[in-house]
């Protein structure tokens, strides 16, 4: 049975690229909820309301388990609805709180995201069960995810834009940086650029693939038998097939066919 990976649109995608990456043998089925993108700036009601929805879409497609790959639905929504499931879900926030509260040298961690993210301060409260004496440092970057949708990853507009947000880093001596949204490994080159070699970034999407692997181990659902050479990964959308299917090609290591 496939995993099920769901997002706002088309930022889990990122999720999802990781997953084939470090699970190649798992099929995915995922799901962007592109018609009712952004989440960032919803409620918190509203956001367990449409992923409820999703998880259920998923289940009727015989996942086995399920990934919630979008930082803002993870905040809202996981701790509501875990509860109700059956199957083993994982989100995108711990897995990223656990690596930086456990990697950080001097405790001192920076966390961006939608405002709706960093509103809810659940990386902090997530770090803190880790390092409860963490400084943790939120700082929304709401433009980002326009600008990564645009395409512009390395525009001199998209650097203007991080130097501004992540001037509120400056003096606040950081050394470990969370990339809090699903859009924001793709601007990792020029958050790197700007932050220096000394702050660690860290890559939600990278440690929830990793997360995703430990959990289907633990409840022996792993696809790890030799037989098939490929994984298939099938994709839904609520809207605006074509503009996701470009988005999926220009960063997914296949190609998405009709
Ligand atoms: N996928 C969302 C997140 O990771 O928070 C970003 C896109 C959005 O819905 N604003």
């Amino acid at each position: 049975a496939p995993v099920g990976v769901f997002d706002s649109g088309v930022g889990g995608l990122t999720v999802a690229r990781e997953i084939m990456r470090q699970l190649p043998r798992e099929n995915i089925i995922y799901f962007g909820d592109t018609a009712r993108v952004p989440y960032g700036s919803k409620s918190k009601e509203t956001i367990i309301r449409y992923s409820r929805q999703i998880i259920h879409f998923l289940e009727s497609m015989g996942v086995k388990a399920i990934v919630v790959a979008c930082n803002t639905a993870s905040a809202f929504a996981l701790e509501e609805i875990r509860p109700e499931m059956k199957m083993p879900i994982i989100g995108v926030v711990k897995p990223g709180a656990k690596v930086a509260a456990e990697t950080t040298g001097n405790g001192r961690i920076g966390v961006i995201g939608t405002e709706g993210t960093v509103g809810s301060r659940i990386y902090t409260e997530m770090i803190h069960r880790h390092n409860p004496g963490a400084v943790v440092l939120g700082k929304a970057c709401p433009l980002f995810v326009p600008l990564v949708e645009e395409g512009w990853l390395k525009d001199s507009v998209t650097i203007e834009v991080a130097r501004r947000y992540l001037a509120f880093f400056q003096e606040s001596d950081i050394d470990t940086l969370i990339l809090g949204c699903t859009h924001y490994p793709l601007l990792r080159s020029v958050i790197r650029d700007i932050m220096g070699d000394t702050v660690n970034l860290v890559n939600p999407a990278y440690e929830t693939a990793q997360g995703l692997k430990r959990l289907l181990k633990e409840h022996q659902i792993a696809n790890d038998g030799k037989k098939e050479l490929f994984a298939e990964y099938q994709f839904y959308v609520s809207d605006a097939a074509e503009k996701f299917k470009n988005f999926a090609n220009s960063i997914l290591p296949c190609e998405i066919k009709e």
